[in-house]
């Protein structure tokens, strides 16, 4: 059974790898980010447009590149996307 701490030491390590392609080791540039994308996502990340407004989007102080923290932000919302098409019921409408 692995551990949320595990689980945690992998993401960390796939951060890593990305990271220490080009420049600074610990944040991840754009171009960091589309070879992320296209590896670990095994797809195309979309046209340079879709991936400037994706990137933007992770880049939450705007710094121009993705630390750990804004990575992790990305990593919860595969998470999310993950289990909502897993539970396809979500979007019927509910009461209220
Ligand atoms: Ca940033």
């Amino acid at each position: 059974m692995t551990t949320i701490f595990e689980a945690i030491a992998v993401l960390r390590c796939i951060f890593d790898q990305y990271a220490g392609k080009e420049g600074d080791a610990k944040t991840l540039t754009k171009k960091e980010i589309t070879t992320l994308l296209k590896e670990q996502l095994k797809g195309a990340p979309g046209n340079q447009a879709e991936i400037d407004e994706f990137f933007k989007m992770l880049d939450d102080d705007g710094d121009g590149v993705v630390d750990f923290n804004e990575y992790i932000v990305l990593v919860a919302s595969l998470a999310m996307i993950d289990l909502q098409k897993k539970s396809p019921s979500n979007s019927s409408s509910s009461p209220d």
